[in-house]
């Protein structure tokens, strides 16, 4: 997993990122529609009586500037009553239950989590991600069923999105560096697997990119949708203009996304997978 940095996630409070122009055009959605449609809930939903807690955490490489704050904006974008706690760590995480608020958004260096209090379950941000970006590629495609899907990086995002994209009725290509990585996961789903990223690249139209590389666009195939979570994130101008959309994000659709799926933790009982 890729740290964030305060460069990249800078512009997210202010909502510079034009994320939604960037959606409404290729998915026909808007960040906070379609994390809605992402988790199974009405599009419509009025999220304004769900609160949130976003706690600081100082635990191993510690607070990264401007993510709590991110955070926060990301989750009233939503409509979300949304607070970062006074206190960091445990302090913080008291407060946030003294608040009674329903959701409690934390996230140290190895995992970022959103709890649902009442209902007592969590969502990671692999999983938030992973779904949300899956969604993206499912839209943006005009539905991925029954289409090839590649996922590139056979990690915690990119092994969550082959499931998803499975679920969906994808045919699912994942591919990783680590040739062994790509085929126990490949494995594990049921689905293909390559080792040839490069090649595999070059030749598939619909691409979920979860790896922290950067391809040359001489690879990307002519008319590909490619919904892209991996940081750092660069496509070169030739990539950019051979693609028929590149779909990314720093923070935001894996935010919205986990926070949806918390809330539809009151709708739907059942566990959503992590
Ligand atoms: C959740 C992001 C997405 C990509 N990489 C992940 C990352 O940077 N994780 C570390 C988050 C640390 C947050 C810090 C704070 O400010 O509370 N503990």
């Amino acid at each position: 997993m890729t740290r964030l940095t305060p460069d990249l996630i800078e512009c997210v409070p202010e909502g510079k990122l034009a994320l939604d122009d960037t959606l409404m055009k290729y998915t026909g959605h808007t960040m906070k529609s379609m994390a809605l449609h992402a988790a199974g809930l009405p599009e419509d939903t009025d999220l304004s009586g769900i609160t949130a807690s976003v706690v600081p955490i100082t635990s191993g490489m510690g607070i990264i500037g401007g993510f709590s704050q991110s955070v926060d904006a990301i989750l009233r974008r939503l409509g979300i009553r949304s607070h970062v706690t006074e206190g960091t760590d445990v302090l913080g995480f008291s407060k946030a239950m003294d608040s009674g608020d329903d959701l409690v958004f934390m996230a140290d260096d190895s995992m970022f989590v959103a709890y649902n209090v009442r209902e007592r379950k969590y969502i990671t941000n692999f999983y938030g991600t992973a779904l949300g970006y899956a969604t993206a590629l499912d839209l943006a495609s005009g539905g991925i069923k029954g289409k090839e899907a590649l996922v590139i990086g056979a990690g915690f995002v990119g092994s969550r999105a082959a499931r998803i994209l499975r679920d969906m009725g994808a045919d699912v290509i994942i591919a990783d560096k680590i040739c062994d990585k790509g085929k126990s996961v490949a494995a594990e789903l049921g689905v293909r697997y390559s080792c040839d990223v490069e090649g595999t690249l070059s030749k598939n139209k619909n691409v979920l990119n979860a790896a922290p590389a950067i391809f040359p666009g001489r690879l990307i195939a002519e008319g590909a949708v490619i919904s892209s979570p991996g940081v750092p994130h660069y496509y070169d101008e030739e990539g950019r203009r051979k693609a028929s959309c590149i779909i990314h994000d720093p923070l935001e659709i894996g935010v919205a996304t986990m926070a949806t799926c918390s809330v539809a933790f009151f709708h739907h009982k059942e566990d959503a997978s992590r």
